[in-house]
């Protein structure tokens, strides 16, 4: 996997799923139970720990994800962060006025039980294994954070970030700031590749795009290769569509992820052929399996066969997914 991400292409690809721990497992759910609140679970080493490593007990997968969340950074932050169950991440929506009251300093100290399960889980893995920490791009953090919850057309964050520029670019600086300590942190305990996370990189014009997006970006690659270098860095502009290539170009990561919706011939013909490219099979085909899945990953492996490839989904698995197809669709990329 870690050639892989270096741009050395492999016979098959290597293979990982985003969100390859969460509510499709029963011992996952098991866990989640014991640990209470789903923050407790992501602050409490020895069980995000646990919850990391059993994905990799039941598949061959090449890489263990780091368990934690996006939004343990606005809650290092000092914004209050809520999981309700079967409601998603609930925040105190943050006004202009309050991005002076963030609190940046708490944020190196709050993080700390997530960089001693990034200790335990590199101790824990085999050194054919690759540990991938992340944390989201700062636009995405910030969505949640101005909107104080998930939302289809993050209509509150762009508005935002238009209508108030400077309390926006104050906002931008304190997470690229917070995120560059963190995953630095991240590396130095352990981490083998880093994943950042925009996972609302759509619904934006190319101005804000290049704002909002490939800026922010831009500045935690080169803030973590400042201090690491040559930091191997996966970004995930999920939606850049016709911003894809741009994205690639000008923040410099060493793979792009991409999303479901972006076709297969649009990736080989707009992106450079030597860049590493993970993906990008829909969630859904997943959950249904048999020939719609695998017919659809197949042509995926095709299409990037000749260049550096990591199989993966478009997006994160849902927990509606059977293990058997999960199983099924890993021996597919492992042995055809
Ligand atoms: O009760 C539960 O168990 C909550 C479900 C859950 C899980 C399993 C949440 C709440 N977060 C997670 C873990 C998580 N989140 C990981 C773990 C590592 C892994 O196995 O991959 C990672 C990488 C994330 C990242 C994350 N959180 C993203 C980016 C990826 C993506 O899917 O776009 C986002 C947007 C979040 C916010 C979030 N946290 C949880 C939920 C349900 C959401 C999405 C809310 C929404 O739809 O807006």
């Amino acid at each position: 996997m870690l050639e892989t991400v270096l741009g050395r292409k492999q016979t098959r690809p290597p293979v990982w799923i985003m969100r390859q721990a969460g509510r499709y497992l029963p011992e996952y759910r098991e866990v989640r139970q014991k640990a209470g609140g789903f923050l407790e679970l992501c602050y409490t080493p020895e069980l995000a720990t646990e919850v990391t490593l059993q994905p990799l007990r039941r598949f061959d997968l090449d890489a263990a994800i780091l368990f934690s969340d996006i939004l343990v950074i606005p809650d290092a932050l000092g914004q209050k962060v809520r999981f309700e169950v079967g409601e998603g991440p609930l925040l105190e929506p943050l006004e202009a006025s309050a991005v002076e009251r963030l609190e940046p300093a708490r944020a190196g100290e709050h993080l700390k039980p997530v960089l001693e399960t990034v200790r335990r889980l590199r101790a824990a893995l085999p050194a054919n294994k690759t540990l991938i920490g992340f944390c989201g791009a700062p636009w995405t953090v910030a969505t949640y954070m101005l909107n104080g919850r998930g939302s289809p057309d993050q209509w509150v964050a762009r508005r935002f970030a238009l209508e108030h520029p400077e309390a926006f670019a104050r906002l931008m600086d304190i997470l690229v700031e917070t995120s560059i300590d963190y995953l630095v942190a991240q590396f130095e305990a352990g981490a083998d590749v880093v994943q950042l996370f925009e996972s609302w990189a759509l619904n934006l014009d190319e101005d804000a795009f290049a704002t909002q997006v490939i800026g922010p970006n831009k500045r935690i690659v080169d803030g973590v290769r400042a201090r690491i270098p040559n930091a191997p860095i996966i970004g995930f502009p999920r939606g850049a569509a016709g911003n894809l290539a741009r994205f690639a170009r000008e923040t410099g990561v060493n793979v792009l992820g991409i999303d479901y919706a972006t076709p297969l011939d649009f990736v080989r013909s707009a992106l450079p052929p030597e860049l590493t490219v993970q993906g990008n099979l829909d969630p859904l085909r997943l959950v249904i399996g048999g020939e719609v899945m695998e017919s659809r990953a197949r042509e995926i492996i095709a299409a990037f066969s000749d260049r550096p490839h990591i199989f993966n989904l478009g997006h994160g698995i849902v927990p509606e997914t059977p293990i058997a197809h999960v199983e099924r669709l890993i021996d597919l990329v492992k042995n055809g």
